[in-house]
């Protein structure tokens, strides 16, 4: 029994230490932020008259704070949420979507007409980053948007 109480604190020690060393938890100074309820951003990938568009096309976030960005698509297209610049100036908690939860980095996310998607994540370097429709022909037609982390 001993044994089996020394393991788990051993073990308990060592999640503590991954916690600690986590990026997004160093930047913020913060141990209880995958605790903080998350802030809920609704994005719209195309709609539901097949214009080619992001509703609505500028996002705005602030560093440090964990978001649940909910993406969508009413369209009868399939569509992509693009923005790698962006994707690499966040931690990705997850991306959830039906009964799948995705969990490291993502740079992007397809969704086929009707699905919902939910990215869990919390921004770490302000900047301004661009968001695009990687489907042939989408982001020449209009379909991109503009996101801003600030401080
Ligand atoms: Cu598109």
């Amino acid at each position: 029994m001993k044994t089996i109480k020394g393991i788990y604190i051993i073990v308990l020690f060592m999640l503590c230490l991954i916690v600690s060393h986590h990026p997004a938890l160093a930047a913020t100074g913060s141990g209880d932020l995958l605790k903080q309820p998350a802030v809920e951003v609704s994005v719209s990938l195309g709609n539901a008259a097949n214009e080619l568009k992001f509703e609505p096309n500028s996002l705005e976030f602030v560093a440090g704070k964990r978001y649940n960005l909910r993406l969508t698509n009413p369209s009868q297209m399939k569509h992509y949420f693009t923005a790698k610049d962006f994707a690499d100036a966040i931690w990705t908690q997850k991306v959830e979507a039906g009964k799948v939860e995705i969990k490291g980095a993502i740079h992007e996310v397809e969704l086929k007409p009707g699905a919902t998607a939910d990215w869990v994540f919390v921004p770490l370097k302000s900047g301004k980053y661009t968001l695009r429709c990687s489907v042939a022909g989408h982001t020449e037609a209009g379909m991109t948007g503009e996101i801003t982390v600030t401080n």
